[in-house]
């Protein structure tokens, strides 16, 4: 497993082989909780708003909206609580950055949720993490505990007027729940389905009150940003998306790992042939689904000679979406149909159940898909899987039903032989070559 940054120097990942890298003592021997002490000493919530939209900073969750102005839409003048929760309910297949961040780094995360506390004049800040991640929450147990003996959670943080407490809050493995109004529900000890929006959660979130939810990454640059400036953090990155991202690495490749990578890395081949490493045993590159199982798949020969660029309009531009950054490398030994199959039976698996759509129509791909893979396919079965997830993108409650919806419709248009092969009555399928 490879932790490296590329094309920039480490931001996110500049302690992470230190010794003991998640001690407050190694973080403050760092210039940890420094951007703190500089925001709560020298700058008013606004300049911290603003610095962080100067930065170009975009939500690392998935939807890459930007994180200034997120939180300037918190209402000022509201008489209520306000409240910061950081996402942490990473989930979304292929994407293991956040753990990494929270194991290596917490007081990173820490010093973030504190910074926008700050700046949205909250006093409370919650971190919710998947269940799976049981092990995560005694780390950040363990560095909040840390921070408050230090005076840097609680009452009076480092001798200021500012006060906030900082709480651990655990999920218990459902998707959904990384869906922010769903997290939002659980938190309040609901069951975990979403809410209407709008409302959005930056005026009525927790309890009814002003909420920011960020992902631990996008917490994680804050500090960095607050210590250097908005404009030296979008100035690693592009004029729309500053700074770096993390990409977890997974799949065909010699080095999989986690990758920082400045915002609009120039080459996605280079990354994948040169940076991870290439594909391994000799095979050809046939796939990547860059962003998280939620995105678009993308053909080699998208990727191979066009200097596809990583960031947010690159990728689409390529025809797929940064997303959370789950880089998944597939080889010509893979079976898309096969590839695709598993991932409708996670959306399946994931579905809350709470709108028509998306509980019934990822209930009949799973079966279609099943009854194809049994040897049973027709060779309408293509376009029957094509009017399913018509039937469901742009047509259910949240983002999920939409997300079970792509990956199979990219799969079937950009990878028909694949379909083909399984469509036709098992003895023909014999015949046709199977996948390398
Ligand atoms: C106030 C407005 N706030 C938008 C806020 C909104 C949210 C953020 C983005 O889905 C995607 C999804 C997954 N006033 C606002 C406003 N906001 N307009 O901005 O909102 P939105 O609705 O565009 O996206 P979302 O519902 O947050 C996120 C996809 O990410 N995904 C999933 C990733 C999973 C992980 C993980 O495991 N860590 O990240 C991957 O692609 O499918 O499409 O905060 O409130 N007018
Ligand atoms: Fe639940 Fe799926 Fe509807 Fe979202 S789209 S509310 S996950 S049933």
């Amino acid at each position: 497993m490879r932790i490296e940054a590329i094309g920039c120097e480490p931001l996110l990942l500049a302690r992470f082989n230190l010794e003991n890298s998640r001690s407050l003592e190694t973080y403050r021997r760092h210039g940890g909780y420094e951007a703190l002490r500089k925001a709560l000493t020298t700058m008013s919530p606004d300049d911290v708003i603003n610095e962080v939209k100067k930065s170009a900073l975009r939500g690392r969750g998935g939807a890459g909206f930007p994180t200034g102005t997120k939180w300037s839409f918190v209402p000022k003048d509201s008489p209520k609580p306000k409240y910061v929760v950081c996402n942490a309910d990473e989930s979304e297949p292929g994407t293991f950055k956040d753990r990494y961040l929270m194991e290596r780094d917490p007081h990173m995360l820490i010093e973030g949720m504190l910074i926008a506390a700050y700046a949205l004049g909250a006093r409370t800040a919650y971190c919710y993490t998947r269940g799976e991640y049981k092990y995560l929450i005694d780390i950040m147990d363990q560095a909040i505990e840390e921070a408050r003996a230090a005076g840097l959670v609680g009452e009076r943080i480092l001798g200021t007027d500012f006060s906030c407490e900082v709480y651990t809050h655990t999920g218990a493995g459902a998707y959904i729940c990384g869906e922010e109004t769903a997290l939002l529900n659980s938190l309040e000890g609901l069951r975990g389905h979403p809410r209407m929006k709008p409302p959005f959660p930056a005026v009525a979130g927790l309890y009814g009150c002003p909420t920011v939810v960020n992902n631990v990454e996008t917490l994680c640059a804050v500090p960095w940003i607050i210590m250097h400036g908005g404009d030296a953090y979008r100035s690693l990155g592009t004029e729309k998306s500053g700074g770096t991202k993390l990409w977890s690495v997974s799949g065909h490749v010699k080095y999989p790992g986690v990758y920082e990578l400045p915002m609009g890395y120039d080459d996605m081949e280079k990354f994948i042939m040169e940076d991870c490493g290439g594909i391994p045993n000799g095979r050809k590159l046939k796939a990547v689904i860059p962003g998280g199982s939620s995105v678009y798949i993308m053909r080699a020969e998208d990727i191979i000679g066009k200097d596809v660029r990583m960031d947010y309009e690159g990728l689409v531009a390529a025809g797929s979406m940064v997303g959370s950054g789950g880089f998944i490398v597939m080889d010509d030994t893979v079976d898309i149909f096969e590839s695709t199959k598993n991932l409708i039976e996670f959306y399946k698996h994931e579905s809350c159940g709470w709108c028509t759509p998306c509980r019934e129509g990822t209930d009949w791909l799973v079966k279609a898909f099943k009854r194809i893979a049994r040897g049973e396919g027709r060779p309408e079965d293509a376009q029957l899987l094509l009017d399913l997830c018509d039937n469901i993108e742009g047509k259910s409650f949240c983002p999920l039903g939409d997300a079970a919806a792509w990956p199979i419709q990219s799969a079937i248009k950009r990878f028909p032989e694949d379909f083909k092969r399984h469509l036709l009555p098992l003895a023909e399928q014999e015949r046709v070559p199977a996948v390398a």
